[in-house]
């Protein structure tokens, strides 16, 4: 795992996503027809800051299988914008009441909340564009197909009603609903990168583990890092969960428990890895990031 310096990786592919992530917003503002208020909102949205987590795992599950990366950042581009939709969304008053976001005024805060509620369905909208242009033509209906699964009602979109109806009242429930709202589109991510890879059917099988083991420990993870108050690595205030009551891992398990949880979800993503080689210790050096981040 110390052989790959994941810091370089991202500095190396992040300016290339967010080259393109612009491009996206330079055509849509280009439209005729779109209005100036929601370009500027969507680009204040997609382009102020944010960790890039996905697209560099579509990218890490590319090279994972031997694949060349740069034929997948501008699919890779399609899930970072669903998940800006996803935060915008979140943050929205009837959802999570949340006025920062990446360390800045959150979109509603900044735009009104019909604005908020208008840029997250662009968004979505538009993402579902970006990956039919970006696919390639054999695997476009099957990369659409997996996208509008993992983040539509039976995974993100699920996870989040079920958040909001706080129907988890056990352990094994909240990792139900952390496994749709936030693991769902970490397995996409892998999944996507390993089918623009060209991976095989059980290469494929070991990304998408990999992808809900580690999706999952991110969650607790950020659970942790909220519940013990740490703002400057979550890029939020912190207390609010609590403040809301949230059933989170370590509300309803202790912090010593939630950590173990997370070290055991890492164990597996990694063991999920092992038909992999040397080309998946990206991905490898990103479990350890995850952790490290506890
Ligand atoms: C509104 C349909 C809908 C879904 C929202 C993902 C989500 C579902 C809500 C986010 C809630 C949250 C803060 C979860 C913790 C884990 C997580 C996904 C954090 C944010 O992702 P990062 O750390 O954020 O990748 P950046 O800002 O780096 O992009």
């Amino acid at each position: 795992m110390d052989s790959f310096d994941l810091d370089s990786y991202r500095r190396q592919w992040q300016p290339r996503i967010d080259a393109e992530l612009g491009k996206n917003l330079q055509e849509w503002e280009a439209l005729q027809g779109c209005p100036r208020p929601l370009a500027e909102a969507m680009r204040y949205v997609v382009l102020g800051g944010g960790k890039r987590l996905r697209p560099l795992m579509v990218l890490l599950a590319i090279r994972a299988v031997g694949g060349e990366e740069e034929r997948g950042v501008r699919a890779s581009c399609a899930l970072e914008i669903i998940h800006a939709y996803s935060l915008v969304h979140d943050d929205l008053p009837a959802m999570d009441d949340d006025d920062v976001r990446r360390g800045k005024p959150s979109c509603h805060r900044a735009y009104g909340e019909a604005m908020a509620v208008l840029v997250g369905d662009g968004l979505l909208t538009q993402a579902f564009g970006v990956l039919a242009d970006a696919v390639p033509a054999p695997d476009v209906a099957r990369a659409v197909s997996l996208v509008a699964r993992c983040a539509g009602t039976a995974g993100m979109v699920g996870g989040q009603v079920d958040d909001v109806l706080e129907t988890a009242s056990t352990t094994a429930e909240v990792e139900s609903v952390h496994r749709r709202k936030t693991a769902a589109l970490f397995e996409c991510a892998l999944a996507l990168g390993g089918m623009l890879g060209g991976a095989g059917p059980a290469e494929l099988a070991a990304l998408s583990k990999y992808g809900a083991e580690l999706g999952l420990a991110y969650q607790i993870a950020d659970d942790l890092l909220a519940f013990k108050g740490n703002q400057d690595v979550l890029g939020r205030p912190t207390g609010s969960d609590e403040a809301k009551g949230r059933r989170t891992y370590p509300a309803m398990a202790g912090e010593d428990q939630a950590r173990q949880r997370c070290r055991d979800l890492i164990h597996a993503a990694l063991e999920s890895l092992e038909p992999l080689g040397a080309g998946a210790d990206g991905l490898r050096a990103l479990a350890d990031f995850v952790w490290k981040r506890t």
